[in-house]
């Protein structure tokens, strides 16, 4: 028969030993989810120009710049400019390919559209009185009002169209970081490296990379996701970004990345 005091000094005991179990547990599970997040981190390396580039995937997003109808399609403020749309059709098969792996890997999507208010009030003079005043911003189309959103030719093409959950910044100028939220969104969500895809390669795809670079992002622009009215610009646009040693971002292509994006492949046990 056990007395009261050895019952208390069993009931002590249990105590101590369940205490030291849990935080002996919970230091286990510390020290494995550092284990899980650390091969997470292992940087993959993206064949790229001029040198191949080490990317975080978990510090990483994908920005699609302005695929949107009025740049893609005729009647919209593209083809209003003058330019033949079709040579932008190139860059949309490899820009789904990218966003569909970026979507499986649950990485953030961020998508852009260039457009201005109905009333024009964030539209610079400067700005709206380029191009023949028939066809200039804000003038009706066959997409609605030119560059305006809200109306159809604003939206993106529905190849690439957003989905639930995919940040859509909206932005009066060339790049995507003036008067928009892109870079706080960007820091919340603790992107480091930035996939570049959209059009146009030397305007706003050039634009935004050079904002990027100056707020501290390694951008990696995707050749083939990009596209120009103008095949030289489109050239001398990707040379600029990778000159000098990367000296506003690389340059790589949607192969490369979807390539190192790949889960390595698992060894064949031996049977
Ligand atoms: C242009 C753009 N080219 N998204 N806009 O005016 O590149």
């Amino acid at each position: 028969m056990q007395g009261r005091a050895g019952a208390e000094s069993t009931n002590r005991c249990r105590i101590r030993w369940l205490v030291a179990s849990r935080r002996l547990a919970s230091i286990l599970l510390l020290a494995f989810s550092d284990i899980a997040r650390s091969e997470v981190r292992v940087p993959v390396t993206v064949k790229a120009e001029p040198e191949a580039v080490p990317l975080d995937l978990t510090r990483t997003a994908l920005i699609i710049i302005d695929m949107q109808r009025d740049f893609l399609e005729p009647g919209g403020f593209g083809e209003t400019l003058g330019n033949d749309v079709s040579l932008l059709g190139a860059a949309v098969g490899p820009c789904k390919a990218v966003l569909d792996a970026a979507r499986a890997a649950d990485m953030l999507i961020i998508h852009t559209r260039e457009g201005h208010r109905p009333d024009l009030s964030d539209a610079p003079k400067a700005k709206i009185e380029r191009g023949h005043p028939s066809v200039r911003i804000g003038a009706p189309g066959p997409m609605g009002r030119i560059l305006i959103r809200g109306e159809p030719g604003h939206d993106i093409i529905k190849e690439l169209y957003p989905i639930p959950g995919e940040p859509v910044i909206d932005k009066p100028g060339k790049g995507a970081f003036y008067a928009t939220d892109l870079d706080a969104l960007l820091r919340n969500f603790g992107v480091q490296h930035l996939l570049v895809c959209g059009v146009t390669t030397e305007v706003c795809v050039n634009t935004t990379v050079r904002e990027a670079n100056d707020r501290g992002y390694r951008c990696v622009v995707l050749a083939d996701c990009c596209a120009s009215y103008f095949p030289e610009f489109h050239e001398m646009g990707l040379n600029m970004i990778k000159a000098q040693g990367a000296i506003f971002g690389w340059v790589s292509d949607s192969q490369s990345v979807l390539a190192a994006m790949a889960p390595p492949a698992r060894k064949l046990a031996a049977v």
